[in-house]
């Protein structure tokens, strides 16, 4: 039966019936019994696998085929009418083109099969920053998942009321999980989002990267907002005040960690404490005051399982201790619990690997691998699917419809050089470049090479719906409106590294130190060194009590340094980066970038 009375809702969805020739369409009401009866559909199925329910109580897992493990950015595409409008980082089609292509490829795509329609909010239901979002798709797990990451179900409709056209429509299906039939297609001019045969969760919770930030960056930019890849955390200090803080790293840099952070001890013991409003993504409007307030449209965290343990993320560990799925992690057969390569130095020997091979895991993880690494029981990119409320730093305004005020935007990658560990940009016209700049050597969570430094601007190359050029253009124009209320906007670098490759700073619960100086430069209760790239902390102003003798003055100067070579090949490549990526390509570089980089420059030749 049909959860809404909205007409489009009705026509859309009868539209996708036809096309997709489903056996069965299940209208998914959110509730505990619906639910339920799906979670015991899918273990009977073996599509997922009850763990253990007294360690891991209402836990799940999940096995996706070793071809659909990751995003495709190579098969990712924006459909909008001109080619323009796409810009340089995105592969496009003509969106007539590509229905006409993806079209007989659905066209029964469900025989067989059920269709389950989703309604979900992006953001608290009832926010004025909230929207909603409709999926259609033939799998379980998404649904499962989607009631993880999203308010799914009726209060979804309700929210969208009976009369409006304005929600994202995905269509999903997993078809026969080709990936040389494999695409993730948004439709930024119709609110639409098509993926096909694919099963593996960036790809197929269309709530997630497909709408929150292709599609919802497109509508911010029309709309005057934000939607940005970041994570957000509050900081509450010893006043008890509490300082909100947005930041944006690549892909598997640690955004998860950094959010829900626990201060080392001395920070504990002077009261400061720290809250996760988000882990992944932030959707960011001026509010009545004329701050940037943020929301995080998401309801749980789709997190990178290896790395993850007691020590680098305590927080999220315990967030997946109860009613999340996991994906493509290893089983330990003992007792039907999980297992990912630094959870601990113990792989069970009792194990399933992540392809489904039963292993002794102690031999297995012994063998070397054909890229000469020890062979892995996890997937590189395994994940959790685990809720925000289980976390327990999560925020008290998690839920609030009118978001969080920001103070301060980071921006990061993984540098092993030239990137000091902290700098503040001079202005929002500053940060903009600062955010353009942004690169880091890939990892695992995308297909592709490993290692290789990319260039993804403001965190968002994969993810920004429109033409990059007038994406930037947008990042200066929320300047002009926020004026001085605008957050500051610093740039951080955990990742750098010594003459042998070892990394100088212990990040973590540490990197709470940089965040310590950057709510003091918010406050202006501390001073700076002023340099060619912008304000760098003065000597003795990053706090190392109780880390001495791992970050001494020596290693201190190394993590501060402004290398005038370095810099000048960074400009030289950015020049490049600007030129042969974006403008030869048709990517519009507003004047003031330009001027950003000419301004460095000088600085840096004085
Ligand atoms: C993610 C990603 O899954 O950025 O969050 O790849
Ligand atoms: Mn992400």
């Amino acid at each position: 039966m049909s959860l809404t009375k909205n007409p489009n809702v009705l026509k859309w969805v009868e539209e996708m019936t036809a096309l997709t020739k489903p056996d069965k369409v299940v209208w998914i009401d959110g509730s505990k019994e619906q639910i339920d009866a799906l979670k015991a559909e899918a273990i009977s199925t073996g599509e997922m696998i009850e763990l253990n329910q007294e360690k891991l109580p209402g836990c799940l897992y999940h096995r996706t085929l070793p071809n659909d493990v990751a995003r495709v950015e190579d098969r990712t595409f924006i459909c909008c009418k001109n080619k323009e409008d796409a810009g340089p980082t995105n592969n496009w089609m003509d969106p007539d083109e590509m229905k006409a292509m993806l079209t007989p490829m659905y066209d029964g795509a469900m025989k067989g099969r059920t269709m389950y329609v989703i309604p979900y909010s992006m953001g608290p239901i009832g926010s004025p920053l909230a929207k909603v979002g409709v999926e259609v798709t033939d799998s379980i797990y998404v649904v499962l998942n989607m009631n993880i990451m999203t308010r799914m179900g009726k209060q979804a409709f309700e929210n969208l009321g009976d009369e409006s056209n304005d929600f994202v429509r995905g269509l999903h299906s997993k078809a026969d999980v080709d990936p040389e039939k494999r695409y993730i297609v948004q439709f930024p001019e119709d609110n639409a989002i098509w993926s096909i045969n694919s099963a593996y969760g960036g790809n197929v919770l269309l709530g997630k990267k497909c709408f929150a930030l292709r599609i919802a960056s497109y509508q911010g930019k029309n709309e005057g907002w934000m939607a940005e890849h970041m994570l957000i955390l509050g900081v509450k200090k010893p006043d008890g005040e509490v300082k909100y803080i947005s930041a944006a790293f690549p892909s598997a840099c640690g955004k998860t960690n950094l959010a829900m952070l626990i201060p080392p001890e001395g920070y504990k013991k002077d009261g400061y404490e720290v809250f996760t409003v988000g882990d992944d993504i932030a959707w960011m409007k001026p509010g009545p005051d004329g701050r940037l307030y943020a929301i995080n449209p998401e309801n749980g965290f789709f997190g990178v399982a290896p790395g993850t343990n007691a020590k680098s993320n305590y927080n999220a560990l315990a967030s997946t201790m109860k009613d999340t799925i996991f994906t493509n992690v290893a089983i330990n057969n003992d007792d039907m619990t999980v297992w990912w390569e630094g959870l601990d130095k113990n792989p069970p020997e009792n194990a399933t690997e992540w392809k489904g091979a039963k292993v002794n895991g102690k031999e297995f993880t012994a063998v070397m691998g054909p890229d000469g690494k020890p062979q892995k029981l996890a997937h590189p990119n395994s994940r959790f699917t685990a809720p925000a409320k289980n976390c327990p730093c999560i925020s008290p305004e998690f839920d609030n419809p009118a978001g969080v005020p920001i103070s301060a935007i980071i921006f990061g990658g993984r540098r092993a050089s030239t990137t000091p560990l902290v700098y503040q940009s001079f202005d929002w016209t500053h940060g903009t470049y600062v955010g353009s700049a942004v690169s880091s050597e890939t990892t695992a969570a995308a297909t592709g090479a490993v290692g290789v430094l990319r260039h993804d601007p403001m965190a968002m190359k994969p993810f920004i719906g429109y033409n990059v050029g007038d994406y930037w253009a947008h990042w200066l124009e929320m300047g002009e409106k926020l004026g001085d209320k605008a957050p500051k906007i610093f740039n951080v670098n955990w990742f750098k590294q010594d003459e042998n490759g070892n990394f100088i700073w212990p990040g973590f619960g540490d990197n709470m130190r940089v965040l310590d100086w950057i709510i003091k430069r918010c406050e202006g209760t501390i001073d700076a060194e002023e340099t060619p790239i912008g304000f760098v902390p003065k000597k003795g102003d990053i706090n190392v009590e109780g880390i001495e003798d791992e970050v001494t003055p020596e290693i201190m100067d190394k993590l501060l340094a402004v290398d005038k070579d370095l810099w000048t090949a960074e400009i030289a490549e950015m020049r490049r980066y600007y030129k042969e990526d974006i403008a030869d390509k048709g990517g519009k570089i507003p004047d003031e970038l330009w001027a950003q980089l000419d301004a460095l420059e000088a600085r840096l030749n004085k």
